[in-house]
């Protein structure tokens, strides 16, 4: 039987946790869970078929970390091979006649992805496509990737699966306590970006217990058009006689879980602490619940990596500034690869307000392909506006897609055959809202009329690629009135029919329609009021042009879309500096903030090194440490606790105040100074634990922080912690830890520590710690995140000093 069709009339029941399980079977802290599927086939058959007999209609291999990152090409085989016939050995000899399936498990690789981290995308997906081609080589039913806390490698595990294989792909993600992935992205992204690429299911697993999930899975159910997974841990995780134990037992489990089903969860499960009596008790309380069907949600959304916008609530304001047409400095910069010019024109319209950045790098004296993937990989890295990727050019299109860390806009396919054979492929593989232009092979036709019948067309032939009439968005081209006078009026009579009675979503490019004319703006902003109340979604527009603006504004509040006139209030308390010519304004720069802060806030790492090169002309090096460097990682860090900004940010942040550094530290060399450097700080991942992302983060904070990192790597056995610590007398240790398993190992160093080096101050961190956990192992402080591990050595060095 075919899963996707078992899952359209019933709830189905997903496997518990393996880690704890195969603990108590023996495996050591250290050694690889994927490793037993060789070594201890019968062991993990064993547990599989636990979980079968329990009422899992789904088992998933023991096959998380297994990847070449971890193992050489010949054993990972062997290691899927054997994982995918002890599940299979399972489903055969369990009792029950319940549907069986088997699902290739597939985890995070543990690397930060680029440019956040230094693992670049295409060796992400090269890495999961492996998997992904064994898997589907072993005979699979469906993949399930999961515990994916980054929006990014979730993107490159999915297309592994979709290039490599046509089986069904299971999605699930690790949510933090904001509701956000570790990298920001919120379940509304998720949704779009997992959809768009065409998952057959999504949701959340491990992370917390479902009492904490539930506004996750709430979020989730209230946009996906797929059937939304729920696989929790038994609750939070404490120290018990050092051991692991979570605080949800089987009979609440169950409870808690049922009572989302009963909201609409049709996949449901357990993640870490959870045992076959959990599922057993799960799959017996959900037995007689009738699912919630899944209802096609008719949204149209595109998402960066931090959050998702939907048309049809408010206009959409689109900034059209990334744009040779009419720029010569844009033209410029572009020929001289002067990326940090197109990023501070994306900034400052991001400043203005608009909620998406039109991109188009197109000059026919430039490789497009290479300059839009680079245009779009950069200012994801610093921006967080959903893109809108504009060429004519198939191939840069795709170029730029494929790497694009969430679901964009997609400008433009149009009623030519041609068009729409080269770009709804596209549009179906990686997922976008596409921008459809109402003109074919013969034209653009001069009536609204004309335009419709060309609209209906583009959805018809749409369907036939398998897209949704939601993921269209009609242009009904905005023309310049002074080459006709009647341009307008085709164009707002095609967008209202299409509005009103095709039930799509709109946009144009207004300023189009006043080129040649003097005062432009004036006329493209009344022309932008009345194709408002035509039903326009979204403009491409100037953010730079107060009267756009001002239309905006006031048309959100004369129809109640702005509650108690807050924005169009704000908007009022700016107007004289919205209306000040801005042309090749400095992009976001605000005048509390010097270039120097403004280029580290905003992370741009050229200039932060030449503004640091010409400023150390006139300040004294430690002064622009003290007085620049540090407040504006001050700035960043402060919205990072105030969850304002994400660890994309404060990474790219705290790699333009390194470049910053680099360049004052160059400079010191030369000038024979000695290196101001604060204590040392001794950092390891505890023995057994090869999950570093973490501790890689803190270590680049504190290093800019102007700290004496000691790294001293993963899987660090606690008498290298202590040697170190005592060799340098250091006043500060930290340990991170990811898995449960290791924790354990974690409280034995603190131990050790505390006999051999009793004056330093050991903080602690991970994915499965908690205060409580942390106090119960003896540490001196929980560093809920790479921020608080720096404020924590702020103080303590503060003390010391
Ligand atoms: N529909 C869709 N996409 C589009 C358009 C459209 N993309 C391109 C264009 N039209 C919208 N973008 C722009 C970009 C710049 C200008 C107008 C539309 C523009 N540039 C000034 C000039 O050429 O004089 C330069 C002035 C400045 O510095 O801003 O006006 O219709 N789907």
């Amino acid at each position: 039987m075919n899963i996707l069709e078992y899952m359209k009339d019933h709830l189905l029941i997903l496997d518990g946790g393996m880690g704890t399980l195969l603990q108590e079977r023996g495996l050591t802290p250290g050694e690889s869970p994927e490793g037993w599927n060789l070594s201890h086939p019968d062991v993990i058959s064993d547990i599989h078929r636990a979980y079968f007999e329990a009422g899992s209609n789904v088992v998933n291999t023991n096959t998380f970390g297994a990847n070449s990152l971890h193992f050489s090409s010949g054993e990972l085989e062997n290691i899927i091979r054997a994982a995918v016939r002890n599940a299979k050995d399972a489903r055969e000899q369990s009792a029950g006649d319940h549907p069986k399936f088997v699902a290739l498990d597939v985890g995070p690789t543990g690397r930060l992805l680029a440019p956040y981290g230094d693992f670049p995308f295409e060796d992400a997906v090269r890495t999961f496509a492996e998997v992904m081609r064994l898997g589907a080589k072993y005979g699979v039913d469906l993949i399930t990737i999961e515990t994916m806390n980054d929006s990014y490698e979730t993107k490159a595990a999915l297309l592994a699966a979709r290039e490599e294989t046509d089986l069904p792909v299971f999605v699930t993600n690790a949510y933090g306590e904001d509701g956000k992935l570790m990298t920001g992205a919120s379940p509304e992204s998720m949704a779009a970006m997992l959809e768009g690429m065409g998952a057959d299911a999504i949701g959340v697993n491990c992370s917390y217990g479902p009492k904490q999930l539930s506004p996750v899975v709430e979020r989730l159910l209230s946009v996906a058009s797929v059937p939304v997974i729920l696989k929790p841990n038994a609750g939070l995780p404490k120290s018990e006689n050092g051991k692991t134990v979570y605080d949800v037992l089987p009979e609440e489990f169950a409870a808690l879980v049922s009572d989302e089903i009963r909201k609409g969860v049709r996949v449901a499960g357990g993640c870490c602490g959870t045992t076959p009596e959990y599922i057993r008790r799960l799959a017996q309380k959900s037995k007689n619940i009738s699912p919630v069907p899944v209802t096609f949600q008719h949204r149209t959304t595109v998402s960066s990596y931090t959050h998702a916008v939907e048309f049809g609530a408010s206009p959409i304001l689109i900034g059209e500034r990334i744009n040779p047409t009419g720029k010569k400095r844009l033209k410029e910069a572009l020929r001289e690869n002067d990326m940090e010019y197109i990023l501070r024109e994306g900034l400052g319209q991001q400043e203005k307000g608009v909620h998406i950045l039109d991109v188009n790098v197109g000059l026919p004296e430039i490789d497009e392909v290479a300059m839009l993937r680079r245009s779009v990989q950069e200012l994801q890295a610093v921006c967080d506006l959903p893109l809108q990727i504009d060429t004519a050019n198939a191939d840069a299109m795709e170029s730029a897609l494929r790497i694009y860390n969430g679901k964009p806009l997609i400008n433009s396919v149009n009623g030519k055959q041609e068009s729409m054979d080269a770009i709804f492929p596209l549009v179906k593989k990686y997922g976008g809202v596409v921008i459809a232009l109402t003109l074919d092979e013969d034209g653009i036709p001069a009536t609204a009329e004309g335009r419709v019948e060309i609209a209906k067309k583009i959805l018809a032939t749409a369907q036939t690629y398998g897209i949704d009439k939601k993921d269209i968005v009609f242009d009904t081209l905005a023309m310049t009135v002074s080459a006709d006078p009647h341009a307008a009026e085709a164009t707002l009579g095609a967008l209202e029919v299409i509005r009103k009675e095709l039930g799509c979503h709109t946009s144009l490019g207004v300023s189009n329609v006043s080129f040649g004319l003097p005062g432009r703006n004036a006329i493209t902003g009344v022309f932008y009021a009345e194709a408002l109340t035509r039903g326009l979604s979204a403009a491409i527009m100037n953010p730079y042009a107060a009267d756009m603006m001002k239309t905006y504004y006031s048309y959100r509040a004369l129809h109640g879309m702005d509650e108690n006139f807050t924005d169009y209030i704000a908007f009022c308390e700016t107007y004289a500096e919205a209306s000040a010519k801005p042309a090749e304004a400095k992009a976001g720069a605000d005048a509390t903030t010097s270039d120097l802060q403004h280029a580290i806030v905003s992370g741009l790492k050229e200039s932060a090194a030449e503004v640091t090169k010409s400023l150390l002309s006139t300040t004294a090096a430690l002064d622009l440490v003290n007085q620049e460097i540090i407040p504006a990682l001050d700035i960043v860090g402060k919205g990072f606790e105030e969850k304002r900004v994400y660890l994309p940010q404060l990474l790219m942040s705290a790699e333009s105040a390194k470049a910053a550094f680099e360049v004052i530290k160059a400079n010191m060399a030369t000038a024979g100074n000695a290196q101001v450097k604060k204590c040392p700080f001794v950092i390891a991942t505890v023995k057994g634990d090869i999950h570093d992302i973490g501790k890689n983060i803190v270590k680049l904070l504190l290093e800019n922080y102007g700290y004496d990192v000691h790294d001293l790597g993963k899987d660090v056995p606690p008498e290298r912690v202590v040697e170190e610590a005592v060799r340098l007398h250091a006043p500060m240790v930290g340990l991170s830890a990811l898995m449960t398993t290791t924790v354990p190992s974690m409280e034995e160093t603190i131990k050790a520590l505390r006999k051999d080096a009793p004056w330093c101050k050991v903080l602690v961190g991970g994915a499965v710690l908690t205060q409580e956990y942390a106090s119960a192992i003896g540490a001196d402080f929980y560093a809920a995140d790479a921020m608080e591990s720096v404020r924590y050595a702020e103080e303590i060095s503060e003390r010391l000093s």
